[in-house]
């Protein structure tokens, strides 16, 4: 009998991902800019080329034959994703833009039919700006309130702070799975059961989870759960809205437009079944398809294995980062507790100095505040550096790391 290994080869896995061939500044290229955005695999790219060169047509309305096999690539992908994160229905997967738009549309749809004067909407102190910004927009429309569950010292959510602030008021509890910077995993199948128990429901930020981790929607029981496509493989302009059906049912549109109808007339209009009733225009159709090629690729590998192999590169990247002299590591969860992602400071020195210095060695990270200020706040500091993982990624290129970034700490620190 074979025995399936559980350890992933990132070394054969790196062979399926073209750009990771390449060379910069002379140097081989190191991404550990994952959570930005991923690098995306051979299979991905050629997807899309394939639509484009055999059976590009826009979908849901040819009577020829490309047109058909458009839509059904289209439709085909969208069964895979609710397969991957454990949907109960294709139906309950609208294609967005990325976790952005997706937020945007739980924001404007469903808050701005359900919340009045009085309602509160509650938020984390470690939310990206694109779970933030929506929700202030719409308590400025309807007159509710946002409240901010607080982070302790160690970079997680202050529970206790969230139960207190858990009222009959709060109407949607809108949290991240994984933080961008902290790399936090969130309790947030224990969230959606407290947050039920008032009446309120929840949308989980899937983007820094989903490439990450094997996400089951059900199990975690939540009402809305975004992810942006090209942080797990595959297109810019893919992403995902997975929403509870009798939600969906019930809310408006988000955009109008084509598709997104049943009739039109001047006094009145129709709309259109789950979910095209929430995919107004042509959609990005290439970028769908080419997601759906994403999930086959991670599922073949394997979310499990993935998910190890994380675990092991934040434990050896937190270890290794230690050594550096002056170097301040924001959040202490432990690694079975955080995503692929290790946020950082070197004394004095200003993180764009770090990442340009860590550039020239080939290395790409980010430095910034990560669209994540109210949490930068909380640390009192402006921005930081951040190395993020990805299954491609090596005890190697964290070496390397580790050995730039001493490089940086006497170019600068001295
Ligand atoms: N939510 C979280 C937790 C994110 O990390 C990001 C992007 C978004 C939402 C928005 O995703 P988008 O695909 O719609 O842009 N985060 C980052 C980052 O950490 N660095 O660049 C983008």
């Amino acid at each position: 009998m074979l025995v399936k290994t559980m350890v992933l080869n990132a070394e054969v896995v790196r062979k399926d991902f073209p750009i990771l061939q390449r060379t910069v500044h002379g140097k081989r290229l190191i991404y550990l800019d994952s959570a930005a955005t991923s690098q995306k695999p051979k299979c991905v790219i050629d997807a899309e080329r394939e639509f484009y060169e055999r059976y590009n047509a826009n979908v849901h309305r040819g009577a020829y034959l490309i047109a058909e096999e458009a839509t059904s690539a289209y439709e085909a992908a969208r069964e895979k994703i609710a397969k991957f994160i454990n949907a109960p229905s294709k139906d309950c997967i609208v294609f967005t833009r990325g976790t952005t738009e997706a937020i945007n549309l739980v924001a404007y749809s469903w808050g701005w039919a359900n919340l009045r004067e009085g309602d509160e909407i509650l938020l984390t102190e470690m939310e990206h700006h694109s779970n933030i910004v929506p929700w202030q927009l719409i308590a400025q429309r309807t007159g509710a309130k946002i409240k901010v569950v607080p982070i302790t010292d160690d970079g997680l959510l202050d529970l206790d702070e969230f139960e207190r602030l858990l009222t009959e008021r709060v109407k949607i509890v809108a949290v991240t799975h994984v933080s961008n910077v902290l790399g936090t995993i969130n309790p947030v199948q224990e969230i959606c059961s407290k947050a039920h128990e008032v009446g309120a429901i929840v949308l989980v930020d899937g983007a820094q989870a989903a490439p990450h981790l094997p996400i089951d929607v059900q199990a975690i029981g939540c009402d809305f759960y975004a992810l942006s496509g090209h942080k797990m493989c595959g297109p810019t302009g893919s992403g995902v809205l997975y929403g509870r059906k009798d939600l969906l049912e019930s809310m408006p549109p988000f955009l109008g437009g084509g598709e997104m109808i049943r009739t039109v007339t001047f006094e009145k209009t129709t709309f259109n079944d789950l979910p095209y009733k929430f995919e107004a225009g042509t959609p990005p159709i290439a970028q769908a398809i080419g997601l759906g090629v994403a999930v086959d690729y991670l599922t073949k590998i394997g979310m499990g294995r993935i998910r190890a192999h994380e675990i092991e590169l934040v434990a050896y990247a937190l270890e290794r980062l230690k050594e550096i002299d002056g170097i301040t590591i924001y959040g202490f969860a432990p690694p079975e507790q955080r995503g692929g992602v290790v946020a950082f400071n070197i004394g004095e020195i200003h993180p764009h100095d770090l990442a340009t210095f860590l550039d020239a060695h080939g290395i790409c990270i980010r430095a910034g505040h990560h669209c994540a200020q109210p949490l930068m706040r909380r640390f009192d500091v402006a921005a930081t550096a951040r190395a993020s993982f990805y299954l491609y990624n090596t005890q190697e290129e964290i070496d390397a790391l580790v050995e730039a970034l001493e490089k940086a700490e006497k170019f600068f620190g001295r």
